[in-house]
């Protein structure tokens, strides 16, 4: 049919990904033109009749959103993996279905949390800038300058301990680029309405050549990792559940890493424990209240703790596999074609 159907795109999807929207003749496409975040105006100024907008983390799709669509919308296709910022039940009352883009990022994700992990425990903020100062030349070799602990194992701890906050695909690829470091154990916290799985734990640990892989509490999670991955879902139900009790049961010589959303780490709980030096360091690629974080931020501030602003998805690969997920599930949506991704609701 000769129906034509509006569309909203949030930001420039680049050069390799606008064209799979541009061929579609059908389609009436509204880009928003600037490269920083869609204003919120913009978007309710323009999304009256759409069919479908593709979205980033930073938009919020909720009922004010819907209203100002009306009942065109098909689809909410999103440019990333957490979807906290969709208003699933209004979308699933409206019929309104919801891709995102799941297993494109999670190498990337994985990768920068070994790092994270690494940096933390190796103190490579405080040496870095240490040589940016150009204190190198002031600083005397010693015997035990700026040791940190290992994160391999090694002859002192033949034995590592892998800790997840939430057990899911980015937790299993970084618990993968943990067995060439002898890890030999792993536990993990999962959402409490899910059932244990004891028969998939062993085969985890079968598949990764582990000794053991454990579905914990809290508390043992804290207590029994070398190194701790935050790797969950944001949103209400995991609202800082690394708190000041988790912290400080956590070992003197463990990091802290996370990569999933600042709101599961009370930031004022964890400057607390690096500077009183209840853990060893951190890495954080999310802080809550992002990307309103300056240097005056507790933990941009505490010289243990690396910052990053939210860069784990940002390779070159991914964010163009992210980009052409998100296009092709709102193609799929619009014309009865499969989505990569869809969110179940
Ligand atoms: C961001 C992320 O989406 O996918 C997610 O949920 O947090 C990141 O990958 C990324 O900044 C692209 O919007």
């Amino acid at each position: 049919s000769g129906e034509r159907m509006k569309v909203v795109v949030t930001r420039n999807l680049g050069p390799d990904v606008m064209p799979l929207l541009q061929e579609r003749k059908e389609l009436d496409l509204v880009v928003w033109p600037e490269d920083r975040p869609c204003e919120r105006e913009w978007f309710l100024q323009n999304v009256p009749g759409a069919t479908g907008v593709i979205v980033m983390l930073s938009d919020k799709v909720n009922q004010e959103l819907y209203e100002a669509a009306g009942p065109t919308l098909k689809i909410v296709s999103t440019m990333s993996v957490g979807y906290e910022h969709i208003d699933l039940q209004g979308a699933a009352q409206r019929n309104i279905r919801v891709g995102y883009t799941p297993d494109v990022l999670t190498d990337a994700v994985a990768d920068i949390s070994i790092m994270l992990a690494l940096m933390a425990g190796r103190n490579v903020r405080e040496t870095t800038e240490l040589v940016a100062r150009g204190d190198w030349p002031n600083t005397a070799w010693a015997p035990y300058g700026f040791v940190g602990p290992q994160l391999s194992a090694n002859w002192v701890h033949p034995t590592r301990t892998a800790g997840f906050l939430g057990f899911g695909r980015i937790s299993k690829a970084t618990l993968a680029r943990l067995v060439p470091f002898g890890f030999t154990d792993c536990v993990y916290t999962s959402n409490p309405s899910s059932t244990p799985n004891p028969a998939a734990d062993a085969e985890t640990a079968r598949t990764y050549g582990l000794r053991s892989v454990r579905r914990v509490g809290l508390p043992e999670l804290a207590a029994q990792s070398d190194v701790v991955f935050v790797l969950a879902p944001g949103g209400a139900a995991t609202h800082h559940v690394v708190d000041a009790a988790f912290l400080r049961g956590m070992k003197s010589t463990a990091v802290l890493v996370n990569t999933a959303r600042g709101t599961l780490v009370d930031s004022d709980a964890l400057a607390t424990a690096l500077r009183e030096r209840w853990i060893w360091g951190a890495g954080v690629d999310v802080v809550e209240g992002e990307p309103h974080v300056g240097r005056e931020h507790p933990l941009v501030r505490e010289p243990r703790c690396v910052v990053l602003p939210h860069i784990a998805s940002a390779t070159i690969e991914t964010r163009l596999g992210m980009a052409t997920t998100a296009a092709k599930n709102l193609l799929g949506a619009l014309f009865g074609e499969a989505m990569p991704a869809e969110v179940q609701m």
